[in-house]
């Protein structure tokens, strides 16, 4: 278990150190915790310089409207353009919560003998759509090897908000004839979406109408900029180069740092306050007072070390 080791080895692009990585960040012993901690601190944006240059993709949206089976046809996809890709898919199953019918649940589909993709399901870690600590710190992990990095989760309305916090640019998806996203659309309850696919389109008539009805919704939401496109998984797959192609446009158009910056501030935040409660908060003066104290940390550290930042800062 040595962090340092590990994160020498991701910044070689070594593939092969994912599987290392997700078991190193599950493993809440203190040891693990303690070599977890060196290798998100040898893979921040201080150490490294910067950024990281991958594209950490969020894809979210009801349980069964398709959104596994087109990370098969994402990820082929990929492949084509030579781009090497993680997936850390977020199954809530295990709390009994639904998702695609047992049985009609589509797994991820690729090549296991293709070293560029590594795919791994993680525990939700009890919250419904939510990322744990671990998935997060996983997935900034892997950005610094991996191409693309994509967070799947299950989830409408406020539990989106979390993989907005990680990813650069967030893909909520939907399938006709489902009217949730919508109302939770115009209510404001969810945070809006980078980009909007609508699923199933070899549905036909139904899936026509469902893009035509998100396409009116956004339009009304942010200037009429956020795209709106139909996919379908069946063979022939279509609409997926397309949805590549926005997903790239979004990433290019977003000043990176300054997302993934507060993105980070945000998750430390939100740690925080569920490691020690409205207590701990209080103990810092409140939100606000938390806010404005990690917008003066540097830059580049990276989650850990801002949640650490805060706790000695609340001698908790
Ligand atoms: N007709 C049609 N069916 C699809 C399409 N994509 C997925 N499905 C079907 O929809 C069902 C659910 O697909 P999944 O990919 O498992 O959906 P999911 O969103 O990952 O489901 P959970 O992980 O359980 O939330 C499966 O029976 C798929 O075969 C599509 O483009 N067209
Ligand atoms: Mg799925």
């Amino acid at each position: 278990m040595d962090g340092g080791e590990l994160a020498v080895r991701l910044r070689a692009r070594d593939h092969g150190a994912a599987a290392a990585v997700l078991n190193l960040v599950e493993n809440r012993t203190p040891p693990a915790r303690a070599a977890a901690a060196e290798l998100l601190r040898d893979l921040s944006p201080a150490a490294l310089g910067g950024e990281p240059a991958a594209h950490v993709v969020g894809v979210t949206g009801p349980p069964g409207v398709g959104k596994s089976s087109l990370l098969s046809r994402l990820i082929a996809e990929w492949r084509s353009q030579d781009r090497s890709v993680a997936v850390l898919a977020v199954d809530p199953s295990s709390r009994g919560s639904g998702g695609a019918l047992l049985g009609d649940r589509a797994r991820i589909e690729h090549d296991p003998a293709d070293e560029r993709v590594f795919i791994r399901s993680t525990a939700s870690g009890g919250r419904l759509g939510g990322v744990a600590p671990a998935t997060r710190a996983a997935a900034a992990a892997l950005a610094a090897a991996f191409d693309v990095v994509v967070i799947e989760t299950v989830g409408v309305g406020q539990s989106e908000t979390d993989v907005a916090d990680i990813a650069d640019t967030v893909a909520v998806i939907v399938q006709p004839g489902s009217g949730d996203v919508l109302q939770f659309l115009k209510a404001g309850i969810m945070e809006v979406p980078d980009v909007l696919v609508v699923t199933k389109s070899d549905l036909g008539g139904a899936a026509a109408r469902a893009l035509a009805d998100v396409r009116s919704a956004l339009a009304s939401l942010r200037d009429g900029d956020i795209p709106a496109l139909a996919v379908s998984c069946l063979a022939p797959p279509t609409g997926i180069a397309a949805l590549v192609t926005a997903l790239d446009a979004h990433r290019a158009g977003i000043d990176l740092a300054d997302r993934r910056i507060r993105g980070r501030r945000r998750q430390a935040l939100r740690e925080f306050a569920a490691e020690h409660g409205e207590r701990g908060v209080r103990a810092l003066g409140g939100q606000r007072a938390v806010e404005r104290w990690l917008d003066a940390r540097d830059p580049g550290l990276d989650v850990a070390a801002l949640v650490d930042a805060l706790e000695r800062a609340a001698g908790a």
